[in-house]
């Protein structure tokens, strides 16, 4: 199965894609994990992404492309994968498109996890007494709920014109979003 994660920075992605995976046993692909990686590495495309990171701004489209085209060639990810964090805008959409057709496949399911933004606010705060994420200080959590209205939310529509979108009530406790998530496997 061919999963993408839509939603809102703290809407749950990472966490729901976690546990998609233990039960299909496909692999998590999170372009934020990729890029955190990198950064830990001290590599050049980190240092270079640290800086867009903590901005809550998008890293380049190329550095995010390239990086998820290494990872979608490794062989465990030919029986599937929950793709979270990528499209984050329409050119990924599109680059990704191009991307499945190359190794002719498609997607099955885009999931849009819809959490309203005081409560998204309110569990990236907690995370960052929790982790200490830079990127989770609430003025940069303002701005990446800003990107991700004006550059993610149109890719739900891209998605939607390909009739895999289903929508996901993402409040409630973990449990209750997954089942929600199973029920549409489901059908
Ligand atoms: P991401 O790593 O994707 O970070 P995120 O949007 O905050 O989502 P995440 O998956 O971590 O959090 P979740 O909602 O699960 O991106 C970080 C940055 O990387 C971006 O801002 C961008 O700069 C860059 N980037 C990544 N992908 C890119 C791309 N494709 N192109 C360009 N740039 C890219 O969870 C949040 C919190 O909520 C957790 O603490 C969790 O415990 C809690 N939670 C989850 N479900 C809950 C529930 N039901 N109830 C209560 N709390 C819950």
């Amino acid at each position: 199965m061919r999963i993408v994660l839509l939603g809102a920075p703290g809407s749950g992605k990472g966490t729901q894609a976690k546990l998609i995976v233990k039960e299909r046993q496909i692999p998590h692909i999170s372009t934020g994990d990729l890029l955190r990686g990198a950064i830990a590495d001290q590599t050049e495309l980190g240092l270079a992404a640290k800086k867009v990171m903590d901005a809550g701004e998008l890293v380049s489209d190329e550095i995010v492309l390239g990086m998820l085209k290494d990872r979608l060639n490794q062989p465990d990810a030919a029986k599937g994968f929950v793709l979270d964090g990528f499209p984050r805008n329409v050119r990924q959409a599109e680059m990704l498109e191009e991307l499945l057709s190359e190794l002719d496949i498609q997607l099955d399911h885009a999931l849009l996890i819809q959490v309203n933004p005081d409560e998204v606010v309110a569990r990236i705060a907690k995370r960052a007494q929790e982790e200490g994420r830079t990127d989770d200080t609430e003025e940069v959590v303002r701005n990446r709920l800003e990107v991700y209205r004006e550059q993610t939310e149109p890719v739900a529509d891209f998605y939607r014109k390909q009739d895999i979108v289903s929508e996901i009530h993402g409040t409630g406790s973990i449990e209750e979003v997954h089942d929600r998530i199973q029920a549409v496997f489901r059908f």
